[in-house]
């Protein structure tokens, strides 16, 4: 057994993303799915006796047990040798730290929790209720909003030019789920640059050995 271990489910974005960190620091890691929740339902003993907060991803490693993403990832970036997933300069390093604030607060809230989870999710009746869309738009001008700034961010390839950081790797799994809603796919073009990452993104390994398998339009059946 490996010595590192990320609790979680194939489909968190979360838990992609530090399954993610793992693979692009190139260590050995045991993904263990057993007995996690499914989304929506309590948490299960596995995950609620690491993380008091029900949430995954929780990573185990030796006696450590680490719940938050960021914290996550800033630990497997400190703890062992391999490519740095964080930019070199103190300037950098804040900003990067800027970005990994924005993703696990604002762009995690309006994509993932108040969009994509919504929109697959809801019943019939709540999708018929007028409200509903009006609320799905509005996060949708939210998110066209987001990914306009981030699209500035994306000029130069990734967030820190040629290098794959951790805010990246937050914000690109956020992407896969978006693409996969109505009307995601023309939000990404209307960020050029941002899609221009997002293709890239595709084509890493990384991505591959994580990808959730999304159908491509997801309603109901997430
Ligand atoms: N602040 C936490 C958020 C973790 C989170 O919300 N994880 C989701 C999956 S992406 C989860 O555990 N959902 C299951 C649930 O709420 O029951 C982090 O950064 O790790």
């Amino acid at each position: 057994m490996s010595e590192l271990m990320i609790i979680g489910m194939p489909r968190s974005s979360l838990t992609r993303t530090v399954r993610i960190a793992c693979i692009e620091k190139e260590i050995p890691f045991e993904f263990s799915t057993r007995n996690v929740q499914l989304p929506g339902q309590r948490a299960t003993p596995e995950v609620s006796n690491r993380n008091p907060f029900g949430k995954v991803p929780v990573l185990v490693h030796g006696k450590l047990v680490l719940y938050e993403t960021a914290a996550i990832c800033r630990y497997i970036d400190d703890t062992f040798s391999g490519p740095l997933l964080r930019p070199v300069h103190t300037e950098k390093i804040a900003l990067m730290n800027q970005w990994i604030s924005l993703a696990m607060t604002r762009l995690d809230q309006n994509i993932i929790r108040n969009f994509v989870i919504p929109m697959v999710f809801a019943n019939t009746k709540q999708r018929h209720d007028p409200g509903f869309s009006v609320r799905m738009n509005q996060m949708g001008d939210l998110i066209a909003h987001d990914l306009g700034v981030l699209d500035d961010a994306y000029v130069d390839g990734w967030l820190f030019g040629d290098r794959f950081t951790i805010p990246d790797m937050m914000i690109m799994p956020m992407l896969h789920y978006l693409n996969a809603m109505p009307g995601g796919p023309e939000m990404i073009a209307n960020a050029p640059n941002v899609k221009a990452a997002f293709t890239r993104f595709k084509a890493r390994s990384s991505a591959a050995q994580t990808d959730p398998l999304l159908p491509d339009q997801i309603l109901k059946s997430a």
